[in-house]
């Protein structure tokens, strides 16, 4: 129930608050005391954040595994996918694309990472990322369970896409195994609920740490990395989208954005695509005029599949805490993260906060201290409210072009400023 939801999401900014005060409280009454660094800093606050951390990165691994086995089970069968299928597949991988590209972009160019962390407290050896010719070749695993124990990411997300596609070309068998591999995915979305219920307690710890660590200019580039974030997802919502729909359909896009908004909001205070879904079913059919036909089939996949406010945040995240450790991304590691998000996101559900799992993902991929996501953590609640809601406006907005190119959808719905609106 959303309620349950805006109770961990108060819980988490109260965590906030009660972090950044103590560690004000405790920096200001024993500046640069030993035994408050020792008892708190190394101690108290530190396992908390870590034992956070580390439950994050336990359901990297399996999370990514089952969730890809399960979407490309389902999307590659062919019953199931055909033209309609191919062209929303198509769409929503190019817009996760072209997010995290300007996310990307958008973090290069404003830097908001400038200063440099005391790395001393947070070691870390940056290994040299390896040639793009490297990475071709290391994509297929030699061992797939070797791949799963090294944490190997892009390794594990193509043998679990061939793994899924397999699963949907043997014949009946197949159906069980993609049915045991939807139950094996909900145990997860399971476990990602359990992991998200003690991130207050995590952010506390993070948050008191960092407060009593860090300089004041790695806090500012915080501030910096929060606004970057929400910059980049208002753009790509409010740029991207409208020229998608109005390029490839020809529609009104302002009507687009007009009629989005009470599914933005849902998304907004749930932080989850997958609660917002049957929502976002309703708006499409009765306020966008987009078929049952179309928009039962490409939202609940966009839900799944389509996570651009995500790919932002991933793509500006993953830069944030390379320029914080001073640690410069090759061009291979950008393509890396763009190929390794946007393959990730295929099967992540839409629940709070499997975008930060997925960073993790990332983080670790391109031999990046996923500890970093210690720093963005603390804020990471309120940005992954902004980017559920830009995930379902981009799943709406590649259903209305679809839709319009089969030719189901009804324009004067559409067009109707009040239509479905007592169904909303
Ligand atoms: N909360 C996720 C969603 O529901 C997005 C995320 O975690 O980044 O889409």
């Amino acid at each position: 129930n959303s309620s349950g939801k805006m109770g961990l999401t108060a819980k988490i900014l109260l965590a906030m608050a009660a972090g950044l005060g103590i560690g004000l409280a405790l920096r200001l009454m024993f500046p640069g005391s030993q035994v408050v660094e020792d008892i708190f800093t190394n101690g108290i606050f530190n396992v908390l954040g870590a034992l956070f951390v580390s439950a994050l990165r336990m359901l990297v691994v399996p999370l990514v595994f089952v969730s890809l086995v399960c979407g490309t089970a389902t999307l590659s069968d062919p019953s199931r996918l055909g033209r309609l299928g191919g062209k929303t597949l198509a769409l929503y991988l190019f817009t996760t694309a072209v997010a995290i590209s300007l996310a990307l972009g958008a973090a290069l160019l404003f830097q908001p990472g400038d200063a440099t962390m005391q790395t001393a407290n947070m070691a870390f050896d940056a290994k040299q990322a390896p040639s793009l010719t490297d990475v071709i070749i290391g994509l297929v695993p030699k061992n797939p369970i070797n791949a799963m124990v090294e944490g190997n990411m892009l390794q594990i997300i193509v043998f679990a896409i061939l793994f899924g596609f397999s699963i949907a070309h043997i014949g009946e068998r197949g159906e069980r195994l993609r049915q045991f591999f939807i139950d094996l995915n909900e145990v997860m979305m399971k476990l990602v609920t359990l992991v998200m219920a003690i991130a207050p307690i995590g952010v506390f710890g993070l948050i008191a740490k960092l407060t009593l660590t860090l300089g004041m200019d790695t806090f500012g580039s915080v501030v910096k990395y929060f606004f970057l974030v929400l910059g980049v997802l208002i753009v790509h919502a409010l740029v991207v989208y409208p020229l998608l729909v109005s390029t490839l359909s020809g529609l009104n896009p302002m009507t687009f954005l007009k009629k989005m908004r009470s599914v933005q909001l849902f998304a907004f205070s749930t932080a989850s695509s997958a609660a917002t879904l049957p929502i976002s079913i309703e708006n499409a059919n009765y306020r966008l005029g987009v078929s049952n036909r179309v928009s039962s089939f490409t939202l609940p996949l966009g839900a799944t599949v389509n996570m651009d406010g995500t790919a932002i945040m991933q793509g500006v995240a993953t830069v944030f805490i390379a320029q914080v450790f001073g640690i410069d991304l090759s061009i291979s590691d950008m393509l890396m993260v763009i190929l390794t998000a946007t393959l990730a996101s295929i099967g992540t559900a839409g629940v709070p906060g499997v975008g930060l799992i997925m960073l993790a993902m990332v983080l670790q991929q391109v031999n990046l201290p996923v500890e970093g996501i210690a720093l963005i953590l603390g804020v990471d609640r309120l940005l992954d409210m902004v980017r559920t809601a830009v995930n379902v406006t981009g799943d709406a907005a590649v259903s209305v072009v679809v839709a319009s190119s089969e030719g189901e959808l009804s324009r004067d719905t559409y067009t109707d400023p009040n239509a479905g609106q007592d169904k909303l």
